[in-house]
């Protein structure tokens, strides 16, 4: 099976995972990437079977909105059951690195108010060891030498993701190199820098479940 039909059937499975769990009055977090855009697609005829969606990106917003499928703001928002979204990569223990589509600030923020991450990707996403994909650091353009000053003090390469400037008007340096040792405290450290508005490691919030699409069949990661 090629990437794109493994992302098709990871997206299958999360339909099938979250459809009985949609009740008429509930609501939808819903990340941003080529596979969460399968996944709004195989959403569009079953719209009359939840609420809305809350969404992570213009991008999503606007496939949403294509699929015929409400799109809420999070303000208005008072609690989400689950939400939707991929990954670049994620370990067994259901850590994350998110961000290569440019995303990852209102994804971390949307997550956050879901009870429920499922985390739906293709099998060339699960490491053992995060660490491969440079990880995305959203940061203030005013700040952007400086966090990198820090971030080659951590023993980071980074480097600025030319003419790409985020839904919320950042800039985003994307860092190889780095050895996270526990992601978590990792993640933790990178918050504390001033400048960086968010870093693409979900491990002090990582993902409930994972459906991981291989070449036989998509398996499910369950903490
Ligand atoms: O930017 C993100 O975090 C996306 O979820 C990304 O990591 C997954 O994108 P893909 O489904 O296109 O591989």
């Amino acid at each position: 099976l090629t990437q794109d039909e493994l992302k098709q059937q990871a997206a299958q499975a999360a339909l099938d995972h979250v459809l009985p769990q949609l009740q008429p009055d509930s609501i939808l977090g819903v990340g941003t990437g080529s596979t969460v855009d399968r996944f709004i697609d195989l959403l569009a005829p079953h719209r009359q079977e939840f609420r809305a969606a809350v969404s992570s990106s213009e991008r999503s917003t606007r496939r949403l909105r294509a699929a015929g499928i409400e799109v809420l703001d999070l303000n208005d928002v008072a609690a989400l059951a689950l939400y939707v979204d991929g990954a670049d990569e994620i370990d067994p223990q259901l850590n994350m690195v998110k961000g290569g589509g440019g995303a990852l600030t209102r994804e971390k923020i949307v997550a956050s108010v879901a009870d429920r991450f499922v985390c739906i990707v293709d099998e060339s996403k699960l490491v053992e060891r995060l660490g491969a994909f440079p990880l995305p650091i959203e940061v203030i353009p005013l700040a952007r030498e400086a966090v990198a000053r820090q971030v080659r003090q951590l023993g980071g390469q980074p480097c600025l993701r030319e003419g790409f400037v985020t839904d919320n008007g950042n800039q985003i340096l994307d860092v190889s190199g780095l050895n996270y040792g526990d992601p978590a405290e990792f993640e933790a450290l990178l918050n504390n820098i001033p400048g960086v508005v968010c870093c693409g490691l979900f491990a002090i919030s990582g993902a409930q479940v994972a459906l991981v699409a291989g070449q036989d069949g998509v398996s499910r990661l369950e903490l």
